[in-house]
């Protein structure tokens, strides 16, 4: 459930929790709600007239269908915008106050993440003080996830540009995600302009981050380890995809001496993120560990128990 919704708010998104989404109940449902604003109910009717049904994910993730989207809070001029920076297309929110909209339903993609990211524009006339902020929720109603709070983002400069905004799955709730299958996935994002800012906000390219390191992730885990040894986008074992044969000695090779850093894809950020590559600067053997990272960061090893040999100093 969003934060901070006004009583009005509040009543309409417990009634579309509760499913309250069939075109025979519109009337009933406008009737309940008949102290909030015209334009809402104008919104609700339009919601419901509507089938998203056809649309894929990467539609409705990529934001390319504004149909794919529905406002559940609040009321906002929703349409598409060219400005994008995944596909063609995004989604403009102009809103002056709180606005939710949850996307439709999709599938368990073959590998998920416990990092979800979207990215958001802010409009230039924001500021200079307070730009906004994004919230996320996530549900699965099979699995008995109801509009699961995840966080919020407060937004802040640059504006004008696409800014990546990432959101941490609670843990139990991604360990559900994982040991389960379904095709109920709905995540709702909510709005918090500038008070009667009233200009366009554009999201797009909703998705899972890949995990920079597998170490300690649960098995199936979407990742990118940016090794150009290993193969492969979800974890298994510790490891990101599966290591490519290489001959003995090469910087690939999963049995030379870890110790030395002459083995990099035996080194994985555990915190942070960070490019490692192998150096041919070194002080002993012939190759070091190079660590490309913007912010604090740590590394880990394979298990030591996995040592095939470890070279003199
Ligand atoms: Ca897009």
């Amino acid at each position: 459930m969003f934060k901070s919704l006004d009583r009005c708010q509040a009543h309409r998104e417990v009634l579309f929790t509760r499913g309250l989404r069939v075109a025979a109940l519109a009337a009933l449902l406008v009737g309940a709600l008949a102290g909030c604003s015209q334009q809402v109910a104008d919104d609700e009717e339009e919601t419901l007239g509507v089938s998203s049904e056809a649309l894929t994910m990467a539609q409705i993730w990529g934001f390319e269908d504004p149909s794919g989207w529905t406002i559940t809070t609040g009321s906002a001029n929703k349409q598409s915008s060219t400005i994008h920076d995944e596909g063609a297309l995004s989604l403009q929110l102009t809103a002056s106050s709180f606005v939710a909209v949850r996307g439709a339903s999709v599938a368990k993609p073959s590998a998920i993440s416990p990092l979800l990211a979207v990215d958001v524009m802010i409009p230039t006339q924001a500021g200079p003080y307070y730009l906004g902020a994004v919230q996320m929720t996530l549900s699965v109603p099979s699995l008995n996830i109801n509009s699961q709070w995840i966080n919020q983002k407060e937004l802040s400069v640059p504006t004008g540009v696409w800014q990546r905004l990432t959101f941490q799955i609670p843990a139990n709730i991604y360990s559900q995600l994982t040991a389960s299958s379904f095709n109920d996935l709905q995540i709702s994002l909510g709005l918090n302009p500038p008070s009667g800012l009233n200009q366009p906000f554009r999201f797009d390219n909703l998705r899972f981050l890949p995990a920079p390191s597998c170490v300690g992730q649960t098995n199936g885990t979407l990742c990118d380890d940016s090794v150009a040894c290993t193969t492969g986008t979800s974890c298994n074992g510790g490891v990101c995809g599966s290591v490519t044969t290489v001959p003995p000695g090469s910087a690939c090779d999963v049995g030379d001496d870890v110790l030395g850093f002459e083995n990099f894809p035996a080194w994985q950020a555990t915190t942070g993120s960070a490019a490692l590559a192998p150096s041919s600067i070194h002080v002993q053997g012939v190759r070091s560990l190079q660590i490309n990272t913007p912010f604090f960061m740590t590394v880990a090893s394979v298990p030591l128990s996995t040592l095939h040999k470890v070279s003199g100093s």
